[in-house]
């Protein structure tokens, strides 16, 4: 008999399920599913639906049921390979902070790019706002929650000991299966456990020295919320692997870029040198804020680079 089930953790060889009774069981994979999956290092993903046989107590994974999306990075292992982080995911959550760690805007523009890229609808959390004691870390914040909210994004700002915070951030996970993003060290096992305490996930110190996170989560998993829905927290990631794109479609995955090149005077302005170019015209007039013009500059001549090889 097969039986359906959610996989919630990979640990390599076993792999923690949710059967549809809402038992956990340990199950293994079929040897063929393992030579199927060549281009990713894990073949089966936390969030993937499968089948399972079941033999007297031993679990099987026998197929992995079509996914919906699935957001990946570059192995740390072979640079040929990719790892799935999850699948069928609902939204996508970044967590950043301008302090302990500070995360570059870089950064949260590439992960905003690369779930867009899968159509998964994204939002922002700046956290350990009680951190930011000087005044030009208070203006700078504002200063960013001005550029994610001018490019169309929702942006939650607060910190864990803030429960109105942890109250918004609860209402948007409601139902839905979100894949928590950040660098390491930002908050998001934190922000979990306040959010579902009787998770109680190991958090780590910043480094004093480096001012950065220790790496404290090391596998991905996927956590149900007593309230409704997913969430996946993960190893703090700083590059996530970009899709193939074409250099012309990467202007796509910023909503604010979108708005104003469909008026560019050329359908294929790239948005660098064109006259009559309406998404210059509005960096200009700072209706696009520079720092997202500057990470598509800088995404569009690495794809352009990797072409041609
Ligand atoms: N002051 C302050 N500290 C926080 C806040 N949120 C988290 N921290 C602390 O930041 C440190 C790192 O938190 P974690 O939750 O482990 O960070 P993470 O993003 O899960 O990191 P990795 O698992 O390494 O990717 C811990 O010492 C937390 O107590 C906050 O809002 N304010
Ligand atoms: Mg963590
Ligand atoms: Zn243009």
């Amino acid at each position: 008999m097969k039986i359906k089930g959610l996989v919630q953790k990979s640990t390599g060889l076993f792999y923690k399920v949710r059967l549809e009774n809402h038992q956990i069981v340990e199950a293994t994979l079929r040897g063929r599913l393992r030579i199927e999956a060549s281009e990713a290092t894990n073949p089966v993903s936390v969030g993937d639906w499968v089948t399972l046989i079941q033999d007297n107590d031993i679990y099987v994974i026998d197929e992995i049921l079509p996914r919906q999306n699935y957001i990946i990075r570059k192995s740390t292992h072979s640079d040929f390979k990719v790892q799935i982080l999850g699948s069928n995911i609902t939204q996508a959550v970044f967590i950043a902070s301008l302090e302990y760690p500070f995360t570059p805007l870089n950064t949260i523009d590439r992960f905003l790019v690369s779930v867009a890229a899968y159509h998964i609808p994204a939002f922002l959390i700046f956290n350990k706002t009680d951190l930011l004691k000087k005044e030009k870390q208070k203006i700078q914040l504002q200063d960013y929650i001005k550029i994610y909210t001018q490019a169309g994004y929702e942006v939650i700002v607060g910190n864990i000991y803030e429960e109105n915070f942890i109250e918004k951030i609860k209402q948007k996970l409601k139902d839905q299966i979100t894949f928590v993003g950040g660098v390491s060290g930002v908050g998001k096992s934190s922000i979990i456990n306040k959010v579902e305490p009787s998770l109680n996930l190991k958090t780590g110190e910043i480094s004093k020295q480096t001012l950065k996170g220790r790496h404290t989560t090391t596998h991905v998993e996927m956590f149900p919320l007593s309230f409704g829905g997913f969430i996946i927290d993960a190893p703090g990631v700083r590059e996530f692997h970009l899709v193939d794109f074409e250099p012309h479609e990467i202007c796509q995955y910023f909503p604010e870029m979108l708005q104003y090149s469909k008026f560019c005077k050329f359908a294929n302005c790239t948005h660098i040198h064109e006259p009559g170019c309406e998404v210059l015209k509005a960096v200009e007039k700072k209706q696009i804020a520079s720092t997202r013009y500057n990470t598509y500059l800088s995404m569009y001549q690495e794809v352009k680079n990797k072409q041609k090889y």
